[in-house]
């Protein structure tokens, strides 16, 4: 049976999974819209990836004992200026999603609750490579720079990247 104190701070990681979709989704469709149909599928499959993730807290909580409380979601960005400032905001979201996910392992082990903290190791893991992956998407960015030819070859290689882990098997 779940703690109070840990099913909250689960359902609050709910919220923040299903945001990071829809913050996701909304880069997506603006990269779409401006041509980049290699981004936008990058983009896309990032969005699917992170609702997996809220998916698998709510049904996680359940499992337990628990409610999981499906959250209503904030209106997402819809301009994102460059390709630039779109990975500088999604870096800066993960690394934020990052600092959440440590809050909740640390609720965890106060309550001694040493399964979930188990079951959020997957998400620890995955938080590393996204962020190393967001960075090495803005290194390439600034080499590029104002490269027409290079951009190109960015979007075209892009869309074959995945953010999943390859390090740990989700459930
Ligand atoms: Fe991008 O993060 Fe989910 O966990």
């Amino acid at each position: 049976m779940l703690k109070e104190k840990v099913e909250k701070a689960l359902n609050n990681q709910i919220l923040i999974e299903a945001d990071s979709s829809q913050i996701y989704l909304a880069m997506a469709s603006w990269a779409e819209t401006q041509g980049l149909g290699g981004t936008a599928q990058f983009l896309y499959r990032h969005s699917d990836e992170e609702r997996i993730h809220m998916l698998k807290l709510v049904q996680y909580i359940n499992e337990r004992g628990g409610k999981a409380v499906i959250p209503a979601l904030p209106k997402p960005e819809k301009d994102f200026k460059t390709l630039n400032n779109l990975f500088q905001t999604l870096l800066k979201h993960e690394i934020m999603v990052s600092d959440k996910i440590n809050d909740l392992v640390e609720v965890c082990l106060k309550e001694k609750d040493y399964t979930t903290q188990n079951f959020l190791q997957w998400y620890v893991a995955e938080q590393t490579e996204e962020e190393a992956l967001a960075k090495t998407i803005i290194d390439k960015l600034n080499m590029i720079g104002s490269d027409k030819s290079g951009l190109y070859m960015f979007d075209r290689d892009i869309e074959t990247i995945s953010v999943q882990s390859n390090t740990v098997t989700p459930k």
